[in-house]
């Protein structure tokens, strides 16, 4: 890997946005995923390149922390955040398609839920991850969860719910999307969900952490 590609994975697992960023603060006045991203295409490095040995290497190095309770959720959004700083530059190769991603991603919180910030990191990390999220938001019932998954049939789906009185709606949402598009492949997660749960309701993976679900979706994309 290029020195320059890692130093903008250096700079999405630390969180640093671009030069006048002040976080974090021993990288002040150093350039960011920002500045180095524009660099890496200026010396025509691969779009294709600059994501996954860039970009995606700092997001999965973040995950990994994550899962392990090294870093907090304070440091995911930084490294979400410098990691959108560097993938703005990268947005036109992908929409002339110069830039695959690995595969698409519907998520949503399922219905009477409204807890969104675990779903959020989940989003974050599996989009640093190469693939393309679409994120239906909260409180969303199944017919929605159904209709994007007819409009995006290649699509995987992840459901998330943080209440006792949600994650069971999401057996309902989950056997209804698979008798409408047997093909899609449901993962599941939020803080009361165990494998048991998981594996009764029929999904094909659950994740404590957002790191398992990109885990997975590595494998089965
Ligand atoms: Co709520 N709430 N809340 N709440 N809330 C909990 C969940 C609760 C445990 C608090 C408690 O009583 N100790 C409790 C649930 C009890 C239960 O069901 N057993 C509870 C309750 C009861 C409620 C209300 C009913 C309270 C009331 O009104 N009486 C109400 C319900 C509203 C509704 O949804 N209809 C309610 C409301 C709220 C707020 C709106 C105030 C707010 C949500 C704000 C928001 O999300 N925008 C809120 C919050 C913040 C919490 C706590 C404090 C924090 C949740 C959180 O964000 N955690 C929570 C108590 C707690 O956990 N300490 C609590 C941080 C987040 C990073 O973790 O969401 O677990 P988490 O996500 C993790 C993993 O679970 C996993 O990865 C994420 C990152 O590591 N993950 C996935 C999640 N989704 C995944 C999907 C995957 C894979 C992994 O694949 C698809």
């Amino acid at each position: 890997m290029s020195e320059l590609l890692s130093k903008i994975a250096g700079c999405v697992e630390r969180g640093k946005i671009n030069a006048t960023s002040p976080y974090p603060p021993d990288l002040k006045g150093q350039e960011g995923a920002d500045e180095l991203t524009q660099k890496a295409l200026k010396e025509n490095i691969a779009p294709q390149q600059i994501l996954s040995e860039g970009l995606v290497i700092g997001m999965r190095n973040i995950g990994v922390k994550f899962r392990d309770n090294k870093v907090f959720v304070p440091d995911v959004l930084m490294a979400a955040k410098a990691m959108n700083a560097g993938m703005k530059h990268l947005k036109p190769f992908f929409l002339s398609g110069a830039v695959q991603r690995k595969g698409k991603f519907i998520i949503g919180t399922v219905a009477g839920d409204l807890h969104d910030i675990g779903k959020n990191l989940v989003s974050m990390i599996i989009e640093g991850a190469g693939f393309e999220v679409i994120d239906l938001g909260v409180d969303v019932p199944t017919e929605k969860f159904i209709k994007a998954v007819q409009e995006h049939p290649t699509a995987f789906l992840g459901l998330s719910a943080l209440l006792t009185t949600t994650m069971i709606n999401m057996e309902k949402t989950v056997k209804a999307v698979k008798a409408a598009a047997p093909a899609t492949k449901v993962l599941v997660g939020g803080a009361p969900l165990t494998q048991e749960f998981a594996t009764q309701i029929g999904a094909d993976s659950y994740s404590a952490d957002p790191q398992g679900a990109v885990d997975f979706l590595n494998k089965a994309a």
